[in-house]
């Protein structure tokens, strides 16, 4: 099989593209994002305050709006969508490997080609974020002749999602992630990007708490997700981290019957589905060489790949919480979901 070709913008316009008129569309975004209200982030840069009501970094707000204008969805797209540290870069090598999969041709599982780009690349170059990778580097890339199924993600929350992706009917996979994990991994990969690490989890679990955090209230996103997921659930297909490690294989085959490539029985025999959930695991794609020194351009900022594996466990938090914080995460989430259907497996007071 050849390699997928990248969706990712190249480093140079090609010819045709309009270089100066991109500048302009992000120029004006970034003059009026400028004006917007900002809050503190605990990083260096403040969070500014999208009139949907949610928070980010100024360059990747003006991203999630050129994306909100410019992306135009095809039926045929399969986007993730994911609140931070939920288990992104782990829905992504699953569904890379399962949508490009060829089963090895004549030389069996060992030799799927889309199993061999897992090992050389990160799944954030496979599959990338239409906001923090896409539309960067004040360009508006032209997608239209990339053939389908094009696989992107976002963190966009759902009401600033462009809404070309609701309207074609296009397949969107949301995984979310008990908040204490998800909080205690942000708040490393935070910590990982600062020149001193904060050493103390306090401040990221105030903010989390009052909903300030890179894509917002981490409720909000996760509600308005499911919401659509209840309405639509053959478009949107709602998983959870903690489903996923539990029965990764179990998990992996529903996900591939959602975006119409369920595993044939002559797969099944041929073991290509459990493959693929070896070739994803932790262990795997940790230990893989371009994620242990390779980086990936992410805000026009290379990244390094081993930032995305920490420890890949369901449960971890009692490490870094206390009873107390934890319990006020609890209740959150048990007064916002009232109501709504959605239980977390992982919920200690419900
Ligand atoms: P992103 O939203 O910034 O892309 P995301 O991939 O969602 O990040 O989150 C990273 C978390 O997923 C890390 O969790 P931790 O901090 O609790 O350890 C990371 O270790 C975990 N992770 C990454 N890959 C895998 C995997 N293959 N299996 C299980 N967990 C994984």
């Amino acid at each position: 099989m050849a390699s997928p070709p990248s969706l990712l913008p190249a480093s140079e316009p090609s010819a045709g593209e309009d270089e100066e008129s991109h500048r302009e569309v992000y120029e004006q975004l970034r003059q009026l994002v400028s004006t917007y209200p900002t809050v503190p982030s605990g990083l260096d840069t403040p969070y500014h305050r999208h009139p949907d009501g949610w928070y980010t970094f100024l360059p990747a707000m003006v991203s999630v709006m050129v994306a909100q204008r410019h992306f135009t969805a095809r039926d045929t797209d399969i986007i993730i969508t994911t609140f931070p540290k939920c288990g992104t870069t782990w829905l992504k090598a699953l569904l890379f490997a399962t949508v490009h999969r060829d089963g090895g041709g004549g030389g069996g599982v060992e030799d799927d080609a889309a199993l061999a780009q897992l090992r050389a690349r990160n799944p954030h170059e496979l599959v990338p974020f239409l906001e923090i990778q896409v539309y960067v580097r004040d360009r508006v890339p032209d997608l239209s002749s990339l053939p389908a199924p094009r696989l992107l993600a976002t963190h966009i929350p759902r009401p600033s999602l462009p809404a070309s992706i609701a309207a074609s009917g296009c397949k969107v996979v949301y995984i979310c992630r008990d908040p204490k994990d998800c909080l205690v991994s942000l708040w490393h990969f935070h910590d990982a990007q600062r020149p001193e690490p904060r050493g103390d989890v306090g401040e990221e679990f105030r903010l989390f708490c009052d909903g300030v955090s890179p894509v917002g209230s981490y409720w909000d996103h996760v509600l308005a997700y499911w919401r659509w997921h209840v309405e639509r659930p053959g478009q949107v297909l709602f998983m959870t981290y903690e489903e996923l490690s539990a029965d990764t294989l179990g998990q992996l085959r529903r996900l591939a019957e959602f975006v119409g490539r369920p595993f044939t029985g002559e797969e099944r025999a041929a073991r290509v589905d459990e493959a693929i959930v070896k070739a994803c695991s932790f262990e795997s794609l940790a230990g893989a060489e371009v994620n242990r020194s390779g980086t990936v351009e992410l805000m026009e900022e290379p990244m390094r790949n081993a930032e995305f594996f920490r420890r890949g466990v369901v449960g971890g938090w009692p490490n870094y919480l206390s009873l107390e914080m934890a319990t006020r995460i609890d209740e959150i989430t048990e007064s916002k979901f009232k109501g709504s259907g959605l239980v977390l497996p992982t919920m200690m007071t419900m």
